[in-house]
């Protein structure tokens, strides 16, 4: 196996389960009391899907996607003791901007949290004269700070890395159209003061293998590890039955994250279970965030079903990291440096 560890902080009390014997060679396995949030889980949201979450004071905090009994996604902040049973406020986040005034964005979905310097910043998709990247910070989380929209329309998938890179917040999204056309790469965008936001680099592109050759986007917030930035984002395809989502897997480089390393080519996780198969949305995995465990390389992923659930996933920074490089196959697009 790999020497490869995970370089962050020890969260002891992560949740985890070991895998068990049925899925003896696959990298990443269920938790198997999932789905982790059920439908109707506070008071007028219908389900609660494609949330991130962080460790917060020893205990573990999250934002999470609630599509409200009227249809329109919002914001809820929860928190849990476990990472696995979580407690909702019933009343959804309130933004103020920079000034203090009150910003209801019109919808927001699809968060993602990251930590960056005791900061913890707010990532998501919301209208801007079409579908854009909203974000915010809070410190405490009483207290949330609207950003200017760091992108302009359109685009409905961003997330931040953990820390800066030869000094600038960096943050990968995936620029898209006014409708669902199906296409979309990952690209890189820098910024010193998380205002202006330039240097942008391709990363990668959707590639030739089935199950992401419609278009892929960021997912969780890159782990930081010895051997690169350990990525796992979502991969699409088309059927004569709709979109299937899955997991897909790559590893970007240490100082130049618009080079892909390695990139797996299986799915690390797709549609199997009822919970991803059947719902809102059927066949949706749509991973947005991970607790991991610099100790031990415990990770756990924390993924969309079905537009409807939350589900859990386990690996570890050796195994998923063999896996990929086992199966990688990366392409010029992937290993050039993203800039023409
Ligand atoms: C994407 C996003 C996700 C959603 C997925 C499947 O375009 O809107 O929020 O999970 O479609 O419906």
């Amino acid at each position: 196996m790999s020497e490869v560890k995970i370089i962050g902080e020890i969260v002891e009390n992560m949740p985890w389960q070991e895998k068990d014997n049925s899925v003896s060679w696959q990298p990443v396995w269920r938790y198997q009391e999932n789905p982790i949030i059920g439908r109707n889980p506070v008071k007028n949201v219908a389900r609660i899907f494609n949330s991130a979450v962080i460790p917060y004071e020893g205990a573990f905090i999250g934002v999470f996607r609630g599509e409200q009994v009227n249809g329109i996604p919002y914001i809820y902040l929860g928190r849990s003791e476990d990472g696995i049973h979580w407690n909702f406020e019933e009343e959804k986040i309130q933004f103020k901007d920079e000034n203090g005034k009150e910003f209801m964005p019109v919808y927001a979905y699809d968060p993602r949290l990251v930590k960056i310097e005791d900061i913890y910043y707010i990532m998501w998709c919301q209208d801007f004269y079409g579908a854009s990247i909203g974000m915010a910070k809070t410190e405490d989380f009483k207290t949330f700070t609207r950003l200017e929209n760091p992108f302009l329309p359109f685009n409905r998938n961003a997330v931040l890395f953990p820390r800066k890179i030869h000094g600038n917040f960096m943050l990968l999204s995936r620029p898209s159209d006014s409708g669902h056309t199906p296409f979309g790469d990952i690209f890189l965008s820098e910024s010193p003061d998380m205002v202006y936001w330039g240097k942008h680099r391709h990363v990668m592109g959707k590639s030739s293998e089935w199950w992401e050759a419609l278009k892929i986007g960021g997912g969780a917030a890159p782990i930081e590890t010895t051997q690169g930035w350990l990525l796992f984002y979502h991969g699409v395809t088309g059927t004569c039955n709709g979109y299937v989502y899955s997991i897909g897997g790559a590893i970007l480089d240490i100082d130049n994250p618009s080079i892909v390393k390695y990139r797996c080519e299986n799915f690390l996780l797709t549609p199997e279970e009822w919970y991803e198969e059947r719902g809102f949305v059927p066949n949706v995995t749509f991973p947005c965030a991970t607790i991991h465990d610099a100790k031990t390389g415990r990770i756990a992923i924390y993924y969309g079903a079905a537009d409807s659930y939350v589900g859990l996933a386990f690996t570890t920074v050796e195994l998923v990291v063999d896996y990929i490089k086992e199966h990688s196959v990366v392409r010029e697009n992937d290993t050039e440096l993203g800039i023409r």
